[in-house]
């Protein structure tokens, strides 16, 4: 399988790729060609990783590419996992920032489209990401919508060891949760539908633990890892990432959250890249159908919603989609 990351150079690649080479992306006998993409200014840091990556002697490392060029890269690639992209700098607004992303997210997104395998699957790590898919999935009319994701599994896993703390229970106790909406501060991890051991989440809890600590601590928890580590999440970055792919090509038995285009599902704005519960069986995800949102549910997801549709009008008036 040849698998793409974009920003191999950077912080969560270097966590990632030691992951997918040593098999924890599709298993101990799949063996993986990686190939990376960087910004020219951070290839000699690429070949350095590149050297590292030898010295593991990974028996599931059948090769390494790297380069500058998209349509290189892309070339023949299975999985795409699209992390490289540009951070906020000083004086930055959001539509800077969307601007600045955009020139990237509409030439992968292009190169995809003119490279990569059939049977490609691309997931967006690199911020804003659910928007940065929707620009990449908008400039690759020839693949499916439906190979474009958005990371929301972070979220996902932060949220489901808050509350496994909270109860004093083992994460695997948990079942049924999800996130929904955008990957930023406004993004709603739903426990009116969450079980543990069976019992509703939301009725072991307060209501105001969820609204006043639970939500914001999920929310904020990005910040708070800045604020101790002076560097912003990598490896947990990474493994989400992983978590996200390795569900998404080998299929799940409980829900997990993925950003995927809206259907319209919920209510949600048809066209979005928005976090839902889904399923995956083979090699395909399904958003969760049938699920009670309360009303408290609603309200959330609609002003995610909102956002999401926000930065879609702000990358349409650049003209990116
Ligand atoms: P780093 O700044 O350490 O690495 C980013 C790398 O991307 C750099 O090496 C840079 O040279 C490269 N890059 C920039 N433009 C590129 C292009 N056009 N083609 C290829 N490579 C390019 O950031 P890192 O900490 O690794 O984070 C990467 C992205 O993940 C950021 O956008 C970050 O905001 C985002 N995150 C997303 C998360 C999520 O849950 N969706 C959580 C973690 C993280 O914050």
């Amino acid at each position: 399988m040849k698998v793409a990351v974009t920003g191999a150079a950077g912080q969560i690649g270097y966590s990632l790729l030691f992951r997918i080479a040593s098999g924890a992306l599709l298993g101990p006998d799949t063996p993986v060609e990686l190939r990376l993409l960087e910004i020219t200014p951070a290839l000699k840091a690429l070949e350095g990783v590149v050297m590292e990556l030898d010295d593991c002697a990974f028996p599931t490392l059948a090769g390494v590419e790297i380069g500058d060029d998209p349509n290189a890269i892309f070339n023949g690639t299975n999985l795409a996992m699209l992390v490289g992209a540009m951070p906020r700098k000083e004086g930055m607004d959001r539509a800077d920032l969307l601007a600045a992303n955009g020139k990237i997210f509409t030439g992968q997104g292009k190169a995809l489209g003119d490279n990569a395998a059939d049977d490609i699957k691309v997931l967006v790590t690199g911020n804003p990401a659910n928007t940065n898919a929707l620009i990449a999935m908008s400039n690759a009319p020839d693949i499916p919508r439906e190979r474009f994701n958005a990371l929301t599994r972070l979220d996902h896993n932060r949220a489901k060891t808050q509350l496994a703390k909270k109860l004093g229970v083992s994460v695997t106790e948990i079942t049924h949760l999800a996130i929904w909406g955008n990957h930023d501060d406004s993004m709603y991890p739903d426990l009116f539908n969450t079980k543990v051991g069976g019992k509703v989440a939301a009725d072991l809890v307060e209501q105001s633990w969820i609204t006043d600590e639970y939500i914001p601590t999920v929310a904020k928890r990005g910040g708070a890892i800045i604020a101790a580590r002076g560097l912003s999440s990598a490896a947990s970055a990474a493994n989400a990432t992983i978590d996200h792919m390795r569900d998404w090509v080998k299929g799940t038995e409980d829900w997990v959250s993925m950003s995927v285009p809206s259907d319209g599902s919920y209510g949600v704005t048809e066209g979005i890249v928005s976090s839902f519960p889904c399923v995956v069986k083979d090699g395909k995800y399904e958003i969760v159908q049938g699920i009670e949102l309360n009303d408290f549910s609603r309200e959330r997801i609609a002003a995610s919603v909102a956002r999401l549709e926000s930065e879609r009008d702000q990358v349409k008036e650049l003209g990116l989609i």
